[in-house]
């Protein structure tokens, strides 16, 4: 059987020639970012990577194929298209009804490993829900981590989720989590969670050899390589409490549920924020392009080498 998604030119010929490649996921610009910002958004996020000489592989499901790479076409469509939000598990009924979807980082790093990528940038992991003992809402982030052999760059994951439950739930799944240049997991929009990480690196060489190990073993999980912004560039922190305290309550009162609550809490913040938290949440996306851009090269280097 063929493959079951399509590589553009332009990504199939960067890893053919393993040269440094980076996906990129469709859930932060269709349901993650407002309007018109996610177009602007999605195109820097492509630019800076090939400013950097590295290939950026968008990911989105449209007209029912699953496409590693999209043209300006395809990029348009995640942003102004009303598309699902489409995680591992809606990909099969997406393929057979011909839909379009926007992929989450599990769905991302699922297919972007499927098709040979090794790093892949995005905004904030998906985790545990608060709540998650009663209502069992965990990501499929973690899942597909478990199963992806691929780096992926974060800011870790908001403090609307529980983070400590996700923390304990990427080593249940033996997902190696790095801190890049922190000993602390960040959380998102501030630069410091207070949960200590085990693991520090100072470089994208010692990334790139963390994931040259993890294939010798061949476990075959992916890497979570979490990327705090500076202190500089983070939200400051008593309006970040207060404003995601209203933001669980308002979900809470209206009774979102399910794959809706991420989205529901995302733009809930970023209107009560004034937009202040979307400026943060821009600098920490590209941030992580950044990184994943280095640690592309980084990884080329070391394979060629
Ligand atoms: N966290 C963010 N921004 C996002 C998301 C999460 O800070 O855009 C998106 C990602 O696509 C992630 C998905 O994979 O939400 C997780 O959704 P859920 O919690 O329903 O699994
Ligand atoms: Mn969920």
């Amino acid at each position: 059987m063929s493959a079951p998604f399509t590589v553009s030119d332009a990504v199939a010929q960067a890893l053919a020639e393993n040269r440094p490649v980076v996906a990129l996921e469709s859930t932060i610009i269709s349901h993650g970012l407002p309007r018109p910002r996610n177009l602007e958004a999605a195109k820097e996020f492509e630019q800076i990577l090939t400013d950097m000489g590295v290939t950026p592989a968008t990911i989105a499901v449209l007209d029912g194929v699953p496409q590693i790479g999209l043209d300006d076409e395809g990029v348009r469509r995640i942003a102004e298209e009303e598309m699902a939000k489409a995680s591992v598990r809606d990909l099969p009924i997406l393929m057979a009804r011909a839909g379009n979807g926007a992929t989450t980082v599990a769905s991302t790093a699922y297919l972007a490993a499927k098709a040979g990528i090794r790093v892949f940038s995005t905004g904030g992991l998906g985790g545990v829900h608060r709540g998650a003992s009663e209502t069992f809402d965990e990501s499929a982030d973690l899942s597909s981590l478990a199963v992806s052999p691929i780096t992926v760059v974060s800011a870790g994951v908001k403090s609307v989720l529980d983070i400590a439950a996700t923390l304990e739930r990427l080593e249940t799944l033996s997902v190696p989590v790095i801190g890049y240049r922190t000993s602390t997991f960040p959380s998102f929009w501030l630069r410091e969670s207070e949960f200590p990480l085990d693991w520090r690196v100072e470089s994208a060489e010692e990334i790139a050899r963390v994931m040259r190990s993890q294939d010798a073993i061949g476990h075959g999980q992916g890497i979570a390589v979490a990327n705090p912004l500076p202190v500089d560039q983070q939200w400051e922190p008593a309006e970040h409490d207060r404003i995601v305290a209203e933001a669980l309550a308002a979900a809470d009162a209206q009774g979102i549920h399910g794959k809706a609550v991420t989205p529901f809490l995302l733009g809930y913040i970023v209107d009560a924020s004034g937009g202040t938290s979307l400026e943060v949440n821009l600098d920490i996306a590209r941030n992580n392009v950044r990184l994943g851009g280095e640690i592309a090269i980084a990884w080329s280097a070391l394979t060629n080498a």
